[in-house]
């Protein structure tokens, strides 16, 4: 079994002692750049609004049991190519990101198309707790404890027609702030889709927070997609736009690369990439390029919850 369900008991005895570890050391390094007035070594360069502490209930049902990646590492090996394409850049760069004011429209194919504001989208579901594997199509993963609520707690406030068949995710674009906005390594700006029943799928996650804050600017600021089942790709970053519309979208990567990204992107080690193989990974923050690879999982693991989605689909010519 992938997903583990814990039973109700108190979520300092589920909880995995590294998460708790990281977040004390985070809180004594913040409580020490406080005192002191000095940055802590990495939440200082998270960028102009440090991230702020967000409360959250823990969903026991969402909680993988694997050791979470350390946060020093969950936002400083990025993948945000707005920024550049190297892992530090997001991490270096995206302090320039313009997080505020910040809203994000819903429209197309809905009854009721309107804007919402970052403050709204904090109070418009209760905030969860989820620790989520993520797998990034370049064959490296990370543990991730994040802060959000299902997209369809937000997609059903819009009451979607019964022509909405897909979504499609736009992200921001700041040319003073992104200097990755200047090559063309994609097609700007980074735009990504789902069916609407993957949207509509409980994982899918509207993100505003990790590690029991907001965002740093670098994992997406201020909102953000994850869809765990699914390539780091498809979890679209500092989100302005989502469209329900009628045809499936054209995703960045589909544009650039379609050999190589599908619009599915779903997680399968029996697919391989053109390139590499896709049936083990490299775990970050657990002994670096020395570690031994582990196994990717069908689905990332998440096979029990997704796997009927796709019946019936040939997953290897919908990669
Ligand atoms: N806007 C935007 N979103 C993006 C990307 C990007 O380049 N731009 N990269 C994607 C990729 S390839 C991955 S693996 C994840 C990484 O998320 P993380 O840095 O929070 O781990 O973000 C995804 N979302
Ligand atoms: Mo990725």
């Amino acid at each position: 079994m992938s997903v583990y369900r814990f039973p109700q008991v108190k979520p300092s005895e589920i909880t995995p002692q590294e998460l708790w570890q990281g977040r004390r050391q985070w809180i004594k390094a913040a409580g020490a750049a406080a005192l002191t007035g000095v940055a802590a070594p990495w939440s200082g360069l998270a960028g102009a609004a440090s991230p702020a502490t967000l409360s959250a209930t823990r969903n026991p049902a969402y909680m993988v049991m694997d050791t979470p990646t350390p946060e020093k590492d969950v936002i400083s090996y990025n993948n945000f190519y707005e920024f550049g394409t190297d892992k530090g850049d997001p991490f270096l760069y995206a302090k320039a990101l313009k997080t505020e004011p910040w809203t994000v429209s819903v429209e197309g194919e809905v009854a009721e198309p309107r804007k919402f504001g970052i403050d709204e989208l904090l109070k418009l579901a209760p905030l969860e707790e989820r620790i989520y594997r993520m797998r990034c199509v370049e064959a490296w993963s990370m543990v991730i404890p994040w802060v959000g609520y299902p997209l369809s707690a937000l997609l059903s406030r819009v009451q979607p027609t019964s022509k909405a068949k897909f979504v499609e995710f736009q992200t921001a674009m700041q040319p003073d702030a992104m200097p990755g906005l200047r090559s063309n390594v994609i097609d700007w700006p980074y735009t990504e889709g789902l069916r609407i029943d993957e949207a509509m799928h409980p994982l899918t996650l509207l993100t505003l927070g990790l590690y029991g804050k907001t965002l740093p600017n670098q994992n997406g600021a201020p909102v953000r997609l994850v869809v765990p089942w699914k390539y780091g790709l498809k979890s679209a970053k500092s989100i302005v736009r989502i469209r329900l519309v009628e045809k499936q979208p054209i995703t960045s990567w589909e544009r650039i690369a379609p050999r190589e990204y599908g619009f599915y992107g779903n997680v399968n080690p029996e697919v391989d990439h053109p390139r590499w193989s896709q049936g083990s990974e490299r775990r970050i923050g657990q002994g670096g390029v020395f570690a031994p690879r582990i196994k990717t999982l069908m689905f990332n693991g998440y096979a029990n919850e997704v796997a009927s989605l796709y019946q019936g689909m040939d997953l290897r010519k919908l990669y």
